[in-house]
C-alpha cells in the first residue's frame, strides 16, 4: 500500500482529536482501579467500555485495530497514576533530572512494550485471548513511529527505557515529526523507491497533546539595543510549539518517565514587531512555514547538508525544550533565581543536532534574566554535557555564519563572544596560537557545532572505548590536550526488555528457568550465570532448539509479508544497519559472489557447502547515490542467485524490505552469525552487534567501535575477528593502491569482473560502473585491503557451524558474557561519570 504524500489532514472527531480533548484516563469514569490489584474479569470490562466509548463499537463488531486501540487506552489507563506521581517527583527537585535532548528517537511499537511494564502482562494477554483475539495480531497492528535514522535515534529510545526503568527523574525532549523515516520499496529493478511516512494517519492512541506547556519560539528578525543599552532579539516569526507527550515505563521501578515531542503550528496572528511594508510577505510566509518546521525527519545521517529548515528544526526543538524545563522547575516565577537551574536538570546533548541550546540558554540569562555575562556562562556551562556519536569528518554540523545570522541573529552574537571567551580561556591554558586557530568556534563565516557543545559544555564522550580514544587522539585532540578532565567514555548499551524480553520471548524463557528469576532483566550481568551451562548437553540442545524455532518464525514472515522463501536449516548471516559505505556491505556482497563464482566453477563443492541465507536490511539516503546503487546491486545478486537451479538452494540472498525496529526484533533473535565489518576506526560503536551478542548469535567482525569491547567480554575465541587494526589503516592511508588486491586475488577480481560484465544486470556492463570503478580506483573504506582475511575468515565460520554443539556453545558464551551491555549500565555511568546525579526511590 502507498500513503500519499499530501495526507489526509485530520477529521473531526478522529482518534487525535478525541485524545486531545478527552485523554485516555477519562475515557472510562468508573471508580478508581489500581493497576496491580487488577482482575482479568475488570480488564476484560475495561476494554469492552474502551472499545464502546473510544471507538464507538462493541465487542462483537470489534476488529484489531479497535482492539488495538482499546487495549493500548486500557494500559495507558492502568500506567496513569505512575505516570503523574514520577511527574510530580521529579518536579519536587529533591533529585538533579535529566534532560535528554535528541532530534532523533527511534520507539519501536509502543503496546507489547506498555503490556510488559503494565504489572499485570499476564492478564492483560489472557483477557484480550478471552475476547476473543490473538495478541500478536493485535499488536501487529501498530505502525512504528520511525522518527530517527539508525543508531542514533534508538540509542535515544533505549535510554529513556534505562532512565524510566532505573527511576531516574527525567524528560526525554525531541521533535514530533508528521513523516518519520521513509518507507522503503524495492522498485522491479530493485532501485530503493522512498515513500512517505505518514505514521499518524489513524491517529496515536499513546500520544497526549499538552496545550498547557505549550511554548513559543521566535526566528529571525533583527537584534537592537534597549534604553539601558541592553540587546534585545526581535524575532520576526512566531511558532508555536506544542508537546505531544508519551509514557515511557520503567520495568519493575514503578516508574513512568516521559518524551516530549514537539509539533509546530502557526500561531493566529502574525507579529509584526519589526515590519515595514516589504517585510510583509516574508512576515505572511512565516506562516506557511510554521507547520512545515516539524513535517519531515531529514533521512541523512552520515553526510551533514548544512539546509535552513534543519537548523530551524533543531532551534525550535530546543528551545521549546528549555523553555519548558524552566517554567517546570521556576513555575510562575518572573525572576527565578537561575543560578540554581544546573542543579536541578541537566541536559545531554545527544550529538551537535540540539547544540543551538547553549546559544539559547546563554540569551535567555542575560537578555531576559538579566545575568551578567560570566554568571551567564557559568550556568550554561554546568549545564550541558555533550555526546559525540561519529568520526565521519564530513558528518560534523559547521553552520553557515550567515544563514545562522539570518535565523537566529543574536544567537550568532553569543557564539561569537563564547568563541572569543574560549580563544582566551585557551591561551590561558597554555595553547599555542596555531592550536587556538584550530579550535576557532567561529572564523571564516562558519560555525562548528561540536567545538561549541565541548567548550560550553561540562563533559564530553564518545560511545565506545576505542571511539572515545580516537576523539582526544584525533577528531577533538587539541581540546582534550587542553581539558583532558572534560572527556570521557560512555559504552552504549540496549535495552533488554526490548530487545531480549519482547524481541526474543523464547530464550527468556529459557534464561528464566535456568537462572530461577526474571531479575536479569533488569540487572542483566545476570546472564553470567549462563556461563556454568555452556558445556551442558542438556541446555545446549535446548538453547540450540529456541534459536531454530526462532528462524522458523523468521522463515514464515517473510514468507507471509515478503513471499520470500528461506530454509530455516541453513545459516542465517545477518547484516542489517543503515547502508553506508564504511560499513562496507560492498564487501559483504563481494564475498557472497565470491562463493557463487566458487560454487559455479565447481571449485567448492556444492554437496559439502554449508547452506547459508544471507540476509541485509539497510536503508541509504535518498542523496547518498552509491549507497543507492549498492541496494540495487545486492536485489539483483539475489535474484539471480537465488534463481539459479546449479546452487540447489544452499546460497539464497534477500533483502528485507524497509528495516526497521519493528523487523530488527524478529531477525535478530533469528540470527547465527552476525556481520560488523566496518573499517577500523569508522563505526562509533554499533548498538545492533550488542543486540546480536545478548540474543546469541556470534559475531564475526573488525576491531572497530564497540566490537572491541564485545569481543574483550565474551571472549576471543567466540568472536570472529579479521581486518585491519586502526594502526593498520593509518599506515595505508595515502599509499593505498586498491587495484593491487583486485589485480592479485582472483576470487576478489572474479567477484568485481562477474558485476562489470553485466552479469546482475541483465547483460548491461553500464549499469554498476560506478560501483566497480570506485572500488577499483578508490575504495575509500578500504574494502578491498580487507577482502582476502574476510573470505578466509568465512571459511573458518562454516567449518565452525558444521559442529553444532560448538557453535551453539559459541552462542550461550555470547549471551552469558554480554550483560555489560544492557543500556541500563550505560545510564549508570552517565549518573557517575557526567549527570552527578542519581534516582527517585522505586515505587514497587
Ligand atoms: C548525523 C547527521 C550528520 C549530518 C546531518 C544529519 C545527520 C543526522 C543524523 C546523524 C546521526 C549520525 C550519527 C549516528 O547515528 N551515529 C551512530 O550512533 C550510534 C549510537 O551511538 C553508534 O552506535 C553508531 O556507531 C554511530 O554511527
Amino acid at each position: 500500500m502507498t500513503v500519499k504524500c499530501q495526507g489526509p489532514t485530520r477529521a473531526k472527531g478522529s482518534l487525535s482529536d478525541a485524545l486531545e480533548t478527552h485523554p485516555p484516563g477519562s475515557v472510562s469514569q468508573k471508580e478508581h482501579i489500581v493497576s496491580d490489584e487488577i482482575t482479568r474479569e475488570q480488564l476484560k470490562d475495561e476494554i469492552i467500555a474502551a472499545l464502546r466509548h473510544s471507538r464507538g463499537v462493541s465487542l462483537a463488531e470489534a476488529n484489531n485495530e479497535d482492539m488495538y486501540v482499546a487495549v493500548s487506552t486500557v494500559v495507558r489507563n492502568l500506567l496513569a497514576d505512575k505516570w503523574i506521581e514520577t511527574r510530580e517527583d521529579t518536579l519536587k527537585g529533591n533529585t538533579k533530572a535529566v534532560g535528554y535532548l535528541s532530534a532523533e528517537y527511534l520507539l519501536g511499537t509502543q503496546l507489547p512494550n506498555a503490556i510488559l511494564n503494565s504489572g499485570v502482562p499476564q492478564k492483560v494477554e489472557a483477557a484480550v485471548k478471552e475476547l476473543g483475539f490473538d495478541l500478536n495480531a493485535v499488536e501487529d497492528v501498530e505502525v512504528e513511529p520511525g522518527l530517527g535514522n539508525g543508531g542514533l535515534g534508538r540509542l535515544a529510545a533505549c535510554f529513556i527505557d534505562s532512565l524510566a526503568t532505573k527511576a531516574v527523574p527525567a524528560i526525554g525532549y525531541g521533535i514530533r515529526y508528521t513523516y518519520g523515516i521513509f518507507r522503503q520499496e524495492f522498485d522491479k529493478d530493485g532501485n530503493q523507491v522512498e515513500r512517505p511516512d505518514y505514521w499518524l494517519y489513524k491517529g496515536s492512541p499513546w500520544e497526549q497533546a499538552n496545550y498547557r506547556r505549550e511554548q513559543r519560539v521566535g526566528m529571525g528578525g533583527v537584534v537592537v539595543t534597549t534604553k539601558d543599552g541592553k540587546r534585545e532579539w526581535k524575532p520576526a516569526w512566531q511558532f508555536r510549539a506544542i508537546p505531544y507527550d508519551y509514557m515511557v515505563p520503567g520495568y519493575e521501578s514503578g516508574r513512568v518517565g516521559t518524551l516530549r515531542l514537539w509539533s509546530a503550528k502557526a500561531v493566529d496572528e502574525f507579529d509584526l514587531l519589526t515590519f515595514n511594508r516589504s517585510q510583509y510577505e516574508d512576515a505572511v510566509k512565516g506562516q506557511t512555514w510554521a507547520e512545515s518546521i516539524t513535517k519531515v525527519l531529514y533521512p541523512e545521517d552520515s553526510t551533514y547538508v548544512g539546509k535552513q529548515l534543519r537548523l530551524e528544526q533543531q532551534y525550535f526543538f530546543s528551545a521549546a525544550s528549555l523553555a519548558d524545563a524552566i517554567s517546570l522547575f521556576y513555575p510562575g516565577e518572573e525572576h527565578p533565581d537561575m543560578t540554581t537551574f544546573p542543579d536541578k536538570i541537566t541536559f545531554q546533548l545527544n550529538d551537535t543536532h540540539p547544540v543551538i541550546a547553549i546559544a539559547e540558554l546563554m540569551r535567555l540569562l542575560i537578555d531576559k534574566y538579566g545575568y551578567d555575562w560570566d554568571t551567564a556562562f557559568s550556568i550554561t556551562q554546568r549545564t550541558f554535557n555533550y555526546t559525540c556519536h561519529t568520526l565521519l569528518p564530513e558528518a560534523l554540523e559547521v553552520w553557515d555564519a550567515k544563514l545562522m545570522g539570518e535565523l537566529l541573529p543574536r544567537h550568532l552574537e553569543i557564539i561569537e563572544q563564547i568563541s572569543d571567551w574560549a580563544a582566551h580561556d585557551q591561551a590561558k591554558h597554555g595553547a599555542s596560537p596555531e592550536a587556538i586557530e584550530r579550535m576557532r568556534i567561529y572564523s571564516n563565516g562558519r560555525v562548528r557545532m561540536a567545538y561549541l557543545a565541548t567548550m560550553a559544555g561540562s563533559h564530553v564522550n564518545g560511545v565506545a572505548e576505542l571511539h572515545s580514544q580516537l576523539l582526544k587522539d584525533i577528531t577533538l585532540k587539541d581540546f582534550a590536550d587542553l581539558y583532558p578532565s572534560k572527556f570521557t567514555n560512555v559504552t552504549n548499551g540496549v535495552t533488554p526488555r526490548r530487545f531480549m524480553r519482547l524481541a526474543n520471548p523464547r530464550l527468556s524463557e529459557l534464561v528464566t528457568k535456568t537462572l530461577g528469576s526474571e531479575e536479569w532483566l533488569n540487572d542483566l550481568e545476570q546472564l553470567k550465570g549462563l556461563e556454568k551451562y555452556a558445556d551442558d548437553p542438556q541446555f545446549l540442545k535446548k538453547f540450540a532448539e529456541v534459536k531454530h524455532q526462532n528462524k522458523v518464525d523468521f522463515a514464515d514472515w517473510l514468507k507471509r509479508t515478503q513471499g520470500v522463501e528461506i530454509d530455516p536449516n541453513s545459516m542465517f548471516d545477518t547484516m542489517i544497519k543503515r547502508l553506508h559505505e564504511y560499513k562496507r556491505q560492498s564487501m559483504k556482497l563481494l564475498q557472497v559472489i565470491a562463493l557463487y563464482n566458487q560454487l559455479k566453477s565447481g571449485q567448492r563443492d556444492i554437496n559439502t557447502f554449508q547452506a547459508r541465507t544471507v540476509i541485509f536490511g539497510a536503508k541509504a539516503a535518498p542523496g547518498y547515490a552509491m549507497a543507492k546503487l549498492t541496494i540495487r546491486l545486492i536485489n539483483n545478486v539475489a535474484r539471480v542467485v537465488n534463481n539459479d537451479p546449479a546452487l540447489q538452494g544452499k546460497l539464497r540472498v534477500v533483502f528485507i524490505e524497509n528495516y526497521n525496529v519493528t523487523s530488527a526484533q524478529r531477525i535478530i533473535p533469528a540470527t547465527d552469525l552476525d556481520e560488523q565489518i566496518s573499517l577500523a576506526g569508522k563505526e562509533a560503536s554499533g548498538t545492533s552487534n550488542m543486540k546480536f551478542a545478548i540474543n546469541g548469535a556470534v559475531t564475526v567482525g573488525t576491531l572497530d567501535g564497540a566490537n572491541v569491547e564485545i569481543r574483550e567480554r565474551v571472549g576471543a575465541e567466540n568472536f570472529f575477528l579479521f581486518g585491519m587494526k586502526v594502526e593498520d589503516v593509518e599506515k595505508l592511508d595515502g599509499n593505498y593502491n586498491p587495484r593491487s588486491y583486485y589485480e592479485s586475488d582472483p576470487d576478489l577480481k572474479g567477484a568485481i569482473d562477474a558485476i562489470a560484465s553485466g552479469m546482475f544486470s541483465y547483460g548491461d556492463p553500464n549499469t554498476y560502473k560506478e560501483f566497480t570503478e570506485n572500488l577499483i580506483n578508490k575504495d575509500p573504506f578500504m574494502a578491498l585491503a580487507d577482502f582476502r582475511e574476510y573470505m578466509d575468515i568465512q571459511d573458518k565460520i562454516e567449518a565452525a557451524y558444521q559442529d553444532k554443539q560448538a557453535w551453539t556453545r559459541m552462542g550461550v558464551l555470547n549471551t552469558a558474557n554480554s550483560g555489560f551491555f544492557t543500556s541500563d549500565r550505560s545510564i549508570q555511568d552517565y549518573l557517575d561519570r557526567v549527570w552527578m546525579t542519581g534516582s527517585l526511590p522505586q515505587h514497587k
